[in-house]
């Protein structure tokens, strides 16, 4: 058997089109737990864009390759090449010709959860990236798109629901045997990645929609049996869904079916199959008994970015996977506008920031970053990031705030008109909105290719006697790996000036600039920006709704952040003056010396908290967000290096024990206010009333005031939903070690049967910030309730220890780092793209200080050292390093 050559990185500038094109693609697939067979039937044609007379290169995965013909003639052992990850016909006829492959998979085997595997029984695929290779034979590249038939044949007792993309065909018993089968026919034409099917014993729920041209269209979701009861939420999300991207975007669904199967054993959330969407159970079922607002709020979200895919991501897919954000940046985008029109725009807006500030900003100073559209990579997998997705859909939200909202739909509208069908770039997406708006974006598009989180620097002055006020603007992109000087960008900074009686002045378009829509747009280094007939000092509010994603500098005084915090009418920005006042305090009290700590916290921004608390007016959920202090990790960030965990988790719990102490009454009064016993609903106002109600909880408890504890104790025990009741042992899990044991004890004992409950009970347990908890992680390693082969079960134990707990991963003896390099390395030989995840939460490790700086690099390296790591790990490992 000749070997292929070691997989060389990838790089965008190496694309060429593919040789051979796949017309057709009939797949029979006899489901058997460890011998599933598998004949392919690939219509197949020369590519008049390809080379001519290149041979037929197939992508293949660990599979058993049983019979291969070509025009139905047996082809002989010489003429194809079989190697350890393809199959070449180095000489075919260039012509239209058909080639027949026969492969054995072995699901129950497949613990890496890419191409054909079982959950809990039931059969299904994962085949995005390069999972459908693990099937079949095929050119598994996003640019080669074919029409599927499928049947799948299985016992029928084992799997009696077979489903498939696209619409279903025909179905049936074949006599004289146990096994019966169903055929699905796709006719839209899609790369191998958006293939699926499942199988096995399931339970539905269902409900027909009817689309805005009066398609019918029957829509089932699948789960487990026993299971119906809960999907009723993500039913409901999923109509939401289909009747906004008619509205918003004038898309409408395509097939007679949509259907979604819930699975227990996923490596991420959900995938975008054509027609069959297969999700991580946990973003599908729902009960007020056990999930929480925020798995509400989540499923939505992502039954709604996975039906949007329909059109961005599978009508129009990506020409190669350098465009992945040209589908999952767009698709974030689309899913965050969706749940901003069903929630709370701002209070959506405040934690859609949140999310990047403490995921991409990270990243993206750090050994790992990438440009939102990477120009290189060895494994795919490992460019599934929060770049990607979220930074990505910064961008198309800039693009909206640069342009305008009818002008960012006309350039939409021409995308849909103009790619219906192809493999894209993100250049042709570009070219719809320069061309429906004759808007040049050369500059522009270079947030697609440039890494890094600007740094944009303002200043004021206003000139008494001239009348005017100066701003001056600055931005600088940092170096990142691989880019050591950048180019300056498009930075569309919302923006308001504020007089003094706290309202925004009417100013005039500013020299230098286009305000108009009350956008500023920095394209240079530098800017200066001069308002005219201003009669007074203003104070600027800049970057309002985070309209562009960059870190902002300016020169406000802590009067000018409170009055911002007090009157700004842009919601976000009242939330971040807020927050930048609690930074420099949370920074300055971690500073280098303990004598150079400021003693106590600012009262001033303790009223200012204060005052946001009382204003009833307020919706409670924008009141959670400002009362919720930075996260260790985004504090640890703004300290930038040398940082100690400890001292900035001190910092941290010591200004929320400030302002417990400081608002206990209203603290109390608040939480009192909103306890009303009303049954639960999960719709946005009365989650935002239940956030604010047990954040008050939580800051008494965190200070040891207004019986906090006893308080929290009571709601644990009468909770008749799990947003309170987790709320509540979450508190008394961090502020009260004597209730804390008895009461995880308890929960346990409540829920042992809910494998998705359960999850929360081990996370919460790896978030306890204390040095018990490395051998509490390890101990719960060994229960019943864990396993490593379940993917939410390692991200909620594992996973939450090393992103979420930073003193005690980071302990300065080095176990916290040693445990998760070991158990990375143990999951890497059973599933590679959930140890590679698990890895990059190393990614800030140069930003500690020296001791904890060098045990990470030693994990990092002892893993990197480890002889026959999946390429996944070792993507991670080196470019930790590098
Ligand atoms: N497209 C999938 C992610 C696939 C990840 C492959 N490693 C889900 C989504 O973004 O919608
Ligand atoms: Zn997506």
């Amino acid at each position: 058997m000749p070997l292929d050559p070691e997989p060389q990185p990838v790089r965008l500038s190496d694309y060429r089109p593919p040789d051979w094109l796949v017309d057709t693609v009939d797949l029979d697939v006899r489901l058997h737990p460890n011998a599933t067979r598998i004949l392919a039937r690939l219509a197949m044609r020369p590519n008049p864009k390809g080379r001519p007379g290149a041979p037929i290169v197939l992508d293949g995965d660990e599979l058993a390759l049983k019979a291969i013909s070509l025009d139905s003639t047996p082809l002989a052992g010489t003429a194809y090449a079989l190697g350890e990850r393809t199959l070449t016909i180095p000489s075919p006829p260039a012509r239209a010709l058909v080639i027949e492959i026969e492969t054995l998979v072995d699901p129950s085997a497949n613990t890496s959860l890419m191409g054909l595997y079982r959950s809990s029984g039931t059969y299904c695929t994962q085949c995005e990236a390069e999972g459908f290779r693990r099937i079949t034979f095929f050119p598994d590249r996003p640019d080669v798109l074919a029409v599927y038939t499928t049947r799948i044949e299985a016992e029928r007792d084992e799997a009696p629901v077979l489903l498939g993309n696209g619409n279903p065909v025909e179905a049936g018993e074949i006599p004289g045997t146990t096994r019966h089968y169903a055929i699905w026919h796709d006719p839209w034409p899609k790369p191998c990645y958006l293939f699926a099917l499942v199988g096995g014993r399931l339970d539905r729920v269902s409900a027909p929609f009817v689309t805005a041209s009066g398609r019918h269209v029957e829509l089932g979701i699948y789960v487990e049996p026993g299971k119906a009861g809960r999907a009723g939420y993500a039913l409901d999300a999923l109509e939401r869904s289909m009747r906004w991207d008619e509205e918003a975007f004038g898309c409408e669904y395509d097939l007679d079916v949509f259907n979604i199967v819930a699975v227990a054993d996923f490596n991420m959330g959900a995938m975008e199959n054509k027609g069959l969407n297969i999700f991580n159970d946990k973003y599908v079922l729902a009960s007020p008994e056990t999930a929480t607002d925020a798995d509400y709020a989540n499923i939505e979200a992502i039954i709604a970015h996975e039906y949007f895919h329909n059109w961005t991501g599978n009508r129009i897919t990506c020409r190669d996977w350098f465009q992945l954000c040209l589908k999952e940046g767009l698709t974030v985008f689309r899913d965050q506008e969706f749940s901003s029109d069903q929630r709370s725009r701002p209070v959506k807006r405040i934690a859609d920031v949140r999310l990047l500030k403490s995921h991409q900003f990270p990243e993206d100073g750090g050994p790992l970053a990438h440009p939102v559209r990477p120009q290189t990579y060895r494994e795919i997998n490992n460019f599934y990031t929060a770049t990607v997705y979220e930074k990505g859909a910064e961008v198309v939200r800039m693009l909206k705030t640069l342009l305008g909202p009818e002008s960012f739909r006309a350039g939409m509208d021409l995308y849909f008109e103009r790619h219906d069908g192809d493999a894209a770039t993100i250049e042709d997406f570009l070219a719809c909105f320069a061309d429906a708006t004759g808007t040049d974006l050369t500059q522009f598009a270079l947030w697609y290719a440039q890494a890094g989180t600007p740094l944009v620097t303002a200043s004021g002055e206003w000139d008494r006697q001239a009348r005017t006020y100066r701003l001056d603007l600055a931005q600088a992109v940092p170096p990142t790996p691989g880019q050591p000087t950048k180019l300056p960008l498009v930075i569309p900074l919302a923006f308001g000036l504020l007089g003094a009686d706290g309202h925004d002045m009417k100013v005039l378009p500013p020299d230098g600039g286009n305000a108009a829509h009350g956008v500023l747009v920095l394209n240079e280094a530098r800017q200066s920006f001069l308002f005219r007939n201003v009669e007074e000092r203003p104070v600027p509010s800049l970057n309002r709704g985070f309209s562009a994603p960059v870190k902002l500098g300016t020169d406000l005084s802590t009067d000018d952040l409170l009055f911002l915090a007090r009157h700004d009418r842009d919601p976000f920005n009242r939330f971040e003056a807020a927050q930048t006042l609690a930074m420099a305090h949370l920074v300055a009290a971690t500073g280098a010396t303990r004598e150079a700590r400021p003693s106590a916290a600012p009262a001033a921004l303790i009223e200012a908290l204060g005052s946001v608390l009382g204003d009833a007016s307020l919706d409670p959920a924008f009141v959670a967000q400002a009362l919720s202090v930075p996260s260790e990790s985004d504090i640890a960030r703004e300290i930038g290096r040398g940082v100690d965990p400890d001292a900035v988790l001190a910092a941290r719990t010591t200004l929320r024990q400030a302002l417990g102490t400081a608002l206990g009454h209203e603290l109390v009064a608040t939480y009192e206010r909103l306890s009303v016993p009303d049954p639960y609903v999960p719709d946005a106002a009365s989650a935002g009333r239940r956030s604010l109600k047990n954040m008050c909880l939580d800051l008494l408890a965190t200070a040891g005031a207004g019986d906090g504890v006893a308080r929290a104790l009571a709601l644990y025990r009468a909770a008749d939903n799990m947003t309170d009741r987790f709320s509540a042992l979450s508190t008394l899990a961090h502020s009260a070690r004597d209730a804390r044991e008895e009461a995880l004890a308890d929960f346990y004992e409540r829920f042992r049967d809910e494998p998705l409950v359960v999850d929360k009970w081990l996370a919460l347990q790896a978030q306890i910030a204390e040095p018990g908890t490395l051998d509490r992680v390890r101990a719960l390693t060994k229960h019943a309730a864990f396993s490593m082969g379940n993917p939410n079960r390692v991200r909620s134990l594992i996973g939450t220890f090393a992103g979420a707990n930073p003193t005690q991963f980071h302990r300065a003896d080095g176990a916290g780092h040693s445990f998760v390099a070991d158990t990375v390395l143990t999951l890497d030989g059973r599933n590679p793209q959930v140890a590679a995840r698990l890895l990059a939460a190393f990614k800030s490790w140069r930003s500690l200080e020296t001791v904890r700086r060098n045990s990470a690099e030693a994990a990092l390296k002892r893993v990197a050292d480890t002889p026959g790591l999946s390429p996944d790990v070792s993507d991670i490992a080196t470019r930790s390093l590098a």
